[in-house]
């Protein structure tokens, strides 16, 4: 049959070009290793972990000099987040410094909308248990503001907020160290543009 001769011919033709294609890549990959020496240029920046952090003011360039010191260390341990009627944060990241011990993040709703229909809440908790606190949350239902009563995997977690209202938590940062944290609003619908990360540095 006409059909299956062309097959098996196009098959044969291409198996000898692939494999040159393909060896000729591997010899053109060793060439470039052996040849290229390291690029002994390229800076290594340094690690955040080799920054000391007990020096707040590390004088290395003019701008980081001249920064007012005013700030008091009780103060950056606190974070302003606001929801809108849009379904946003304000923030995609949190960032607490690895001094703070504590951390307490004040949520403002900035919005007009009812809790009922654009209800805000900020929960914290591990990337691994993102996914099941949002469904147990969702289970719990709207009487629970859509987090499950003791949830253990849930490290802290606001009121649910209508628009112009407020809520503020605090919470220990020691666990925030040993794995990825994330905050989230688990109104139905919400975690999906509604959620961050939370970064020690
Ligand atoms: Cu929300």
């Amino acid at each position: 049959m006409q059909p299956k001769n062309i097959n098996k011919d196009n098959i044969m033709t291409l198996k000898p070009l692939w494999q040159l294609g393909f060896s000729t890549a591997i010899m053109m990959a060793i060439s470039a290793c052996s040849q290229e020496p390291a690029p002994a240029s390229v800076a290594i920046p340094p690690t955040p972990a080799s920054i000391p952090h007990t020096n707040h003011t590390m004088a290395s360039s003019p701008e980081a000099a001249s920064t007012p010191t005013s700030h008091t260390s009780q103060n950056d341990c606190e974070i302003a987040l606001n929801g809108t009627d849009a379904m946003q944060f304000s923030l995609k990241q949190i960032e607490i410094p690895a001094h703070c011990t504590q951390a307490t993040i004040h949520l403002s709703h900035t919005g007009k909308l009812p809790k009922t229909a654009m209800g805000h809440n900020v929960v914290i908790t591990s990337q691994a248990h993102l996914r099941g606190v949002l469904s147990d949350g969702l289970q719990a239902g709207k009487e629970h503001e859509f987090v499950k009563p003791n949830d253990e995997r849930v490290l802290a977690h606001s009121k649910l907020l209508g628009g112009g209202e407020s809520d503020s938590i605090t919470f220990d940062t020691a666990l925030l160290k040993t794995e990825p944290y994330v905050f989230v609003c688990s109104f139905p619908g919400h975690s999906g543009p509604m959620r961050g990360t939370i970064v020690i540095q």
